[in-house]
């Protein structure tokens, strides 16, 4: 892989371990300075002739020269090359206390290194052409995996599955483009029916393939971002209680006053290997109230970002259903309707329940009994279940659905003007416009917004 800018020189530290008491903390330093450092501050248990790379060694990183020992570490140096930036790295081992590894990362930044940002250890990665954009992106996803499903996809997609695609497509493209320079060179050549036949046939089999994965993202994002289910309903409908089921602890509070709930919460279960990231909110009510009317919004806005809306009737109080069939009419593809209650709710009530919502599903349930609550989650992640883990490349961010839809458009113009047999030079650049999009995906050609956007949702030390 090519190293994508020039390489940034200045030695970077970090503390690599998550915060808090643990039996070991990681040091962690990157740049052209960390053997110089490491040797400033370290003092090993027994003399060493000459260190080699990617060894451990164990002794103490001192405070200053003849000074005390801050911490008793394992330590290795890893030359240039074969790490994990591609630059020389150190890593240090220490006790687990906070104040140990801080004091260790002091003494590091006073030798000349500087703190890292958030992700800077995997975006010198990525600038140094050990990763492109792709799994740089993965290795986020596969820290923040909290389902086997996520793990996995993040762990293939690190391994450059859907990179090996890109890069196959590109490749198609490349030929094609060949090939049209050639037409463009030689325009005394007519092109012949077979040369053209030829392109439009690898163009189509490369817009195959990419609609195929473009097919794979809502799945895939599922994975990993989980369903987000939102829970709406008129006053005491029992969001809340019906909340607290699923989640399986008293997290949103419940009390028989109407308008209880006026901010949202919200809280993930891992369903069977699906993540469930469920929100109670405000429901829905008119009120002219401002701290009613911000709940209403807050409300709105979460309805939209999400997958499944849960519509909670309780039809021991309502008669009509006018409000909730106008909402659920609104989304309807993703609605359950939740009728609750039916611990205490008459054998009528939950018919006319059941039968004002005929064209939906329907999940009678009791948040208070919790009988029905977990057929209401299985219908809720049924659609997700089972994800499937064999080895076809796909695309879970909106990132890449963007590029490879503009990819997909390219592409069909490209068809469409060969069919119509437009110049060469035309159909050329819609291939250049595709070939840009693939390069985007992986990051050959980013801008610098781009990457400081994805890098900052790393953790510092990563
Ligand atoms: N019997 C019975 N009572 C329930 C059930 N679910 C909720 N309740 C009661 O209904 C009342 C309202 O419940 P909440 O969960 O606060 O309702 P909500 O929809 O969140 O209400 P707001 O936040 O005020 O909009 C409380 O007194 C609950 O104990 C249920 O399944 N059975
Ligand atoms: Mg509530």
């Amino acid at each position: 892989m090519k190293k994508n800018t020039i390489v940034t020189t200045d030695t970077i530290a970090a503390i690599s371990t998550a915060q808090g008491e643990g039996a070991i903390g990681i040091v962690r330093l990157s740049g052209n300075k960390a053997y110089q450092i490491f040797r400033e501050i370290f003092s090993p248990s027994k003399p060493i002739k000459k260190y080699q790379s990617h060894r451990l060694y164990q002794g103490s990183v001192m405070n200053g020269a003849n000074t005390s020992s801050l911490d008793q570490v394992m330590i290795a140096f890893m030359k240039a090359g074969k790490t994990y930036t591609g630059e020389e790295m150190v890593e240090i081992y220490t006790h687990g206390g906070s104040n140990v590894i801080n004091s260790v990362l002091q003494r590091v930044l006073k030798a000349g290194a500087r703190l890292a940002d958030r992700g800077e250890f995997t975006r010198r990665a990525f600038l140094n052409g050990k990763m492109d954009l792709l799994q740089a992106e993965a290795v986020l996803d596969l820290i923040r995996a909290d389902t086997d499903a996520a793990r996995v996809q993040a762990i293939k997609q690190i391994s450059g599955v859907l990179s090996e695609f890109i890069s196959s497509i590109k490749k198609k493209l490349v030929q094609v483009k060949t090939n049209i320079e050639v037409l463009i060179d030689f325009p005394e050549e007519e092109a012949s029916p077979k040369q053209l036949f030829d392109l439009k046939f690898i163009l189509q089999a490369a817009h195959d393939e990419v609609m195929h994965v473009l097919k794979s993202y809502d799945q895939a994002k599922i994975i990993r971002e989980g369903v987000h289910v939102v829970l709406i309903g008129r006053p005491n409908a029992g969001k809340s209680s019906l909340f607290n089921a699923i989640v399986g602890e008293n997290r949103a509070i419940v009390t028989p006053h109407p308008g209880t709930t006026r901010d949202y919460i919200e809280e993930a279960i891992n369903y069977k290997g699906v993540k469930l990231v469920f929100t109670d909110t405000a429901g829905i009510r008119s009120s002219e109230e401002p701290i009613e009317k911000l709940g209403m919004e807050m409300t709105r806005s979460r309805v939209e970002k999400s997958d499944i809306v849960i519509i909670v009737t309780d039809p021991s109080a309502a008669s009509r259903y006018d409000e909730e069939l106008s909402i659920a009419k609104e989304h309807k593809d993703n609605v359950i309707i939740a009728i609750n209650k039916v611990d205490i709710a008459s054998k009528d009530q939950i018919e006319q329940a059941k039968n004002a919502f005929e064209d939906y599903s329907v999940f009678p349930v009791s948040a208070k009994t919790r009988e029905g609550v977990e057929s209401l989650v299985q219908g809720i992640s049924g659609p997700s279940l089972a994800p499937s883990i064999e080895n076809a490349p796909v695309i879970n961010r909106y990132r890449h659905k963007q590029a490879l839809e503009h990819i997909e458009l390219s592409l069909n113009a490209a068809i469409n003007l060969i069919d119509q047999q437009a110049f060469p030079e035309i159909v050329a650049e819609e291939v250049d416009s595709a070939l840009a999009g693939l390069k985007e995906l992986t990051g050959e050609v980013t801008s610098q917004d781009i990457l400081d956007k994805i890098f900052a949702e790393f953790c510092i030390g990563k």
